[in-house]
């Protein structure tokens, strides 16, 4: 293994891939917090669009900013990728590195920070010299135009890695990503940490678009706390048999906790579905989905949101 080591703070490129809405809240305090920042965006045209609308729009209780954060597409980078901070799609990450790919340093220093799980030993084995630290965030944004993103609820961001040695770099990435007012942590347990999360975004993610709501309205009425209880029930099950259950201690009330300080937010994937993208629930129901079928543990509600969002009509888009 590896030992990863960091740039001086002052010489580090920090380089986003993925501008949605985690990606962009991001950039865009970084940018206000004077670090170097590049956004990675899809293609030459994204980024004509992008430079046209002068950069990303940050609305922030009632304060608007307009940050011309410098951006490239994989075509027009130009030096090598030593510090990226991953903030895709589940499903896009894969194919959006392997188009950066002969620009990212061997060793470089990757953060992942996105929903899901089951993508970050596919990004090892593809990058086997970098160091792929995970994080998790509460933090809650969404897209109100294009480039324009509100910041909608304050949340925790935590990092972390499952190799004992990267503390040091662990510490100086979670200050050195700390953009005021997003704070990182570094979590010993971030195994733990992304557990939670997933059962997390397995609640409110799939009701959210079912409900067609905002997280806080999934505590509106009895019938949706009942289904909010059944696929806790389930995850808490399937938890037992993984051992996992002290991770989940409480998940009814975490929940609930999350749904209301995120009241305004609407979800990623209530995003994606109302944008006609295609949705993370492969990583994230439907990953939970495939543990309980390995495991033989039931877990009907979250079959049933698996292909119920699964069903749902995509637009078509050139
Ligand atoms: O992670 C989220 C998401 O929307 O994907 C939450 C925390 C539920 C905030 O909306």
């Amino acid at each position: 293994m590896v030992k990863a080591s960091l740039s001086p703070a002052s010489e580090r490129t920090l380089y986003i891939l993925g501008a949605g809405a985690i990606g962009s809240l991001w950039a865009a305090y970084g940018y206000q917090a004077g670090a170097d920042i590049r956004l990675i965006l899809r293609d030459q045209n994204t980024l004509g669009h992008y430079r046209q609308h002068g950069g990303i729009r940050l609305i922030s209780a009632n304060q608007t900013w307009l940050c011309p954060i410098p951006a490239d597409c994989p075509e027009s980078i130009s030096t090598p990728i030593q510090h990226l901070l991953i903030t895709t799609k589940a499903q896009q990450t894969l194919d959006a590195l392997r188009c950066i790919k002969s620009h990212i340093a061997t060793q470089a220093v990757m953060v992942l920070l996105q929903n899901g799980l089951g993508i970050v030993e596919q990004i090892r084995r593809e990058f086997p010299r970098a160091t792929v630290l995970q994080g998790s965030t509460t933090e809650a944004c969404y897209q109100q135009n294009r480039f324009e993103y509100v910041h909608a609820g304050r949340g925790h961001t935590f990092i972390g890695s499952t190799e004992n040695d990267q503390r040091t770099v662990l510490l100086e990435l979670a200050e050195s990503l700390s953009f005021p007012p997003l704070q990182l942590s570094v979590s010993d347990n971030i195994d733990a940490v992304l557990w939670r999360k997933l059962a997390i975004n397995c609640v409110i993610n799939p009701l959210t678009v079912i409900h067609r709501c905002r997280n806080g309205e999934l505590l509106n009425s009895s019938e949706r706390r009942a289904q909010i209880q059944q696929i806790v029930n389930e995850i808490l099950a399937l938890s037992s048999v993984l051992g996992r259950s002290e991770w989940v201690a409480n998940l009814y009330e975490l929940v609930t906790e999350v749904a209301t300080t995120t009241a305004a937010n609407r979800s990623s994937m209530l995003q994606d579905v109302e944008a006609g993208r295609d949705t993370e629930i492969d990583a994230i129901t439907g990953y939970v989905c495939q543990l309980a079928e390995q495991h033989n543990t039931p877990a009907p509600m979250n079959k049933q949101l698996l292909d119920d969002i699964k069903r749902l009509p995509k637009v078509t888009r050139c």
